[in-house]
């Protein structure tokens, strides 16, 4: 079954769901989980040695041994590391033959975490992605500019695939070659941007540069992750392009974008793909599901991947769940207060300290543009940190606007972060992840 109600052109407010599992009664819902898990659990027993020892260890010799869904809780958790270590296929439940793609994750440090998809993989995971472009308020016939980077991010395919599904048109320009996106923007008369949020703002300036005023243009939405982004840099693209900005969430190791999605008629929390991930909160020290409604690290577990099961996979990022009734009517539980990686978090002169916070105050001081990144040095004893950020307009006063902002980031964070004003254009853009912390202090 698809879509219900009118499907043409043109952004509507109007919930459209995909798949009348994005509305199951929450019993119904926990129903088909357990018994995708039990599937699930079966599958990993049998082909994923890592995976059967640590159900083992849990006392599940058998899909029979799960008799409710809190018999996850008692498995030890999966971790990036077991990637790492049976690099690059080891980790794979069925014979490489069968796998028909591969993809990685985009972490620029270290090894790559690869991940693979059979035929039946690829398959749901372009129904989600049609799912949840559908939920961010694509239709049929739309035109999408997809400036994600095809390759092996999954950013670029996921999209494709997802929006070719809904059968919407898809310009597969990747990302690079900005004034030549702007051109193809403005030409093609694109409605949709695809991109990580920190790109669609160099996209806005390459716009800009052009003389094209988005406002004259068709572009209605914008569908954006792959990296943390706050509600101010939210507000700064929408602004800037005269769109809605939706989030999408995912990781390569679940299947890429689709795990969990923004609904563009209440744009209040990503509403996680249930019937296909289970999620748990956790403290990241005592490993315990966190209060509900607390912020702690997400964990995944897959209910329905062949060549990739992971159970309880602890993702190092963080954020909290909510199941209260959404106004769109779905009934699966949103992801609230996303936020960064736990990693992510800096520890300056006892202070913790995480970008995702840096961009929210930057954003909030007047006459600051939204192009930034962290330095980490270290001269003397001391770590050392320097905001690079931009003026928006290059005539203003620019000592006094670096110690408004130096002053907005002391009493925010509690720690002193020196602003670096740099000219418009200073801070390096990137074209898909933006790296917001440079560390120099190995070097
Ligand atoms: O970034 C998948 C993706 C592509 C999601 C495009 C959405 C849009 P990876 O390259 O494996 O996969 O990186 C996954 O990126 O664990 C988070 O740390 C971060 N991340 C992804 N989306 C968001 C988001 C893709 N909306 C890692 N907000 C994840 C915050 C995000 N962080």
């Amino acid at each position: 079954m698809r879509s219900t109600g009118t499907l043409t052109a043109g952004v509507s407010e109007t919930p459209q769901i995909w798949d009348p599992a994005e509305t199951l009664a929450r019993e119904e819902l926990q129903s088909l989980q357990l018994e995708r898990l039990r599937a699930t659990v079966g599958r990993v027993l049998t082909a994923q040695p890592l995976g059967a020892e640590r159900l083992r260890q849990a006392g599940i010799e058998s899909e029979a041994d799960v008799r409710e869904l809190a018999d996850l809780t008692r498995v030890p958790f999966a971790l990036k590391s077991d990637l790492r270590e049976n690099y690059p296929f080891g980790l794979l439940a069925v014979p490489r033959e069968e796998i028909v793609r591969v993809h990685a994750s985009s972490g620029t440090h270290g090894q790559p975490t690869v991940v693979g998809y059979t035929r039946a993989d690829l398959e749901t995971w372009t129904e989600l992605m049609a799912r949840c472009m559908t939920m961010a308020g694509v239709r049929p016939g739309m035109l999408i500019h997809n400036a994600n980077g095809y390759g092996l991010f999954t950013g670029g395919l996921g999209f494709h695939q997802g929006g070719e599904r809904i059968g919407a048109t898809v310009v597969p320009v990747s990302g690079g070659m900005t004034a030549r996106q702007a051109m193809l923007l403005r030409d093609f008369g694109a409605q949709v941007l695809v991109s990580t949020p920190s790109y669609a703002l160099v996209i806005a300036q390459a716009l800009a540069d052009a003389g094209v005023d988005p406002a004259g243009t068709p572009l209605e939405l914008g569908l954006f992750g792959g990296e943390p982004w706050t509600d101010g840099l939210r507000t700064q693209i929408d602004r800037a392009l005269g769109i809605k900005a939706i989030n999408f969430y995912g990781l390569s190791e679940m299947c890429g974008p689709g795990v969990a999605t923004e609904c563009l008629t209440a744009r209040e929390g990503l509403h996680v793909n249930e019937d296909h991930f289970v999620i748990e909160v956790i403290d990241p020290q005592t490993e315990q599901p966190v209060a509900p409604g607390a912020t702690g690290e997400l964990v995944f577990t897959t209910l329905t991947k062949e060549a990739l099961p992971l159970i309880r996979y602890r993702t190092g990022d963080l954020g909290a769940i909510t199941t209260e009734p959404c106004t769109c009517g779905r009934t699966t539980a949103r992801l609230i207060r996303l936020g960064g990686r736990k990693d992510d978090m800096m520890i300056i002169r006892g202070v913790n300290l995480y970008p995702s916070h840096v961009e929210q105050l930057l954003l909030s001081v007047e006459g600051v543009a939204p192009h930034w990144r962290l330095v980490l040095e270290r001269t003397g004893p001391m770590d050392e940190l320097t905001l690079e950020c931009e003026p928006a307009q290059s005539d203003v006063d620019r000592d006094e606007l670096a110690n408004r902002l130096e002053h907005v980031l002391k009493e925010g964070t509690g720690v002193r972060i020196v602003v670096s004003l740099l000219d418009p254009g200073g801070v390096p853009r990137s074209e898909g992840k933006a790296v917001r912390v440079v560390d120099r202090r190995g070097s």
